[in-house]
């Protein structure tokens, strides 16, 4: 069975989510995040990260790759277009958007203000990266204008990996009232009941 290193709100988040959108068994080990204050790799999972999966002898840590191949194994075809389709395409440009576009200037404003001890975080940088994080969020204002979801008419997996990152952005002040579009799609996706069962998992 699926074993799952997980921490409430950290982006394990995504992949319970993907589990429950699913209908997937799997089994959670609970851990405590530690800030990762003069290194990463830091948390007590098998590859120090978080998210952390297990499935037989397979052992990932990387949430894009995690979610792409649970649905390669187990989606039957689920929350993600064909391969090798147009809308393949799209799928891949969002769902990989979400870590490596949009999430790196917000983790600069979280290794700013929440990993680093001791010291005051330089305005200047904080809000370089705030604003830096805004160019993100300002490319997916565009795209989800008149569009319920990023691929499509239909809810998938790239909803997942950018659901969590638009968390992230609202809890760190960056997503605001300046993004209509953003808001309601984040209101869309944390209806979802197999969000809030995710969320849940303390
Ligand atoms: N790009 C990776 C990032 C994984 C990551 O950095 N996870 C954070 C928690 S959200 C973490 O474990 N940080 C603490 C550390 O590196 O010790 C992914 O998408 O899974």
């Amino acid at each position: 069975m699926i074993k799952l290193y997980h921490a409430p709100r950290t982006r394990s988040v995504r992949i319970l989510w993907l589990l429950e959108e699913l209908g997937l068994p799997y089994a959670v080990e609970r851990v405590e995040f530690r800030p990762p204050e003069k290194h990463f790799f830091a948390q007590a999972t098998p590859l120090g990260k978080l998210p952390t999966l297990e499935d037989g002898d397979v052992v990932m840590c990387e949430s894009g790759a995690i979610v792409e191949y649970i649905l390669e194994r187990y989606g039957e075809g689920r929350l993600a277009p064909p391969p090798g389709s147009r809308e393949r395409a799209a799928f891949l440009q969002w769902l990989h958007f979400a870590e490596s576009t949009a999430f790196p200037p917000l983790g600069i404003v979280v290794w700013l203000t929440r990993y680093r001890s001791g010291s005051e975080p330089d305005a200047e940088l904080l809000e370089d990266a705030r604003s830096r994080a805004r160019t993100g969020l300002d490319v997916l204002e565009r795209a989800l204008d008149g569009h319920d979801y990023l691929v499509g008419a239909d809810f998938t997996a790239a909803d997942i990996m950018m659901g969590f990152t638009l968390v992230a952005a609202r809890v760190l002040g960056v997503l605001d009232e300046r993004y209509p579009h953003l808001d309601a799609y984040l209101e869309r996706l944390q209806s979802r009941p197999a969000f809030q069962k995710a969320i849940a998992v303390a």
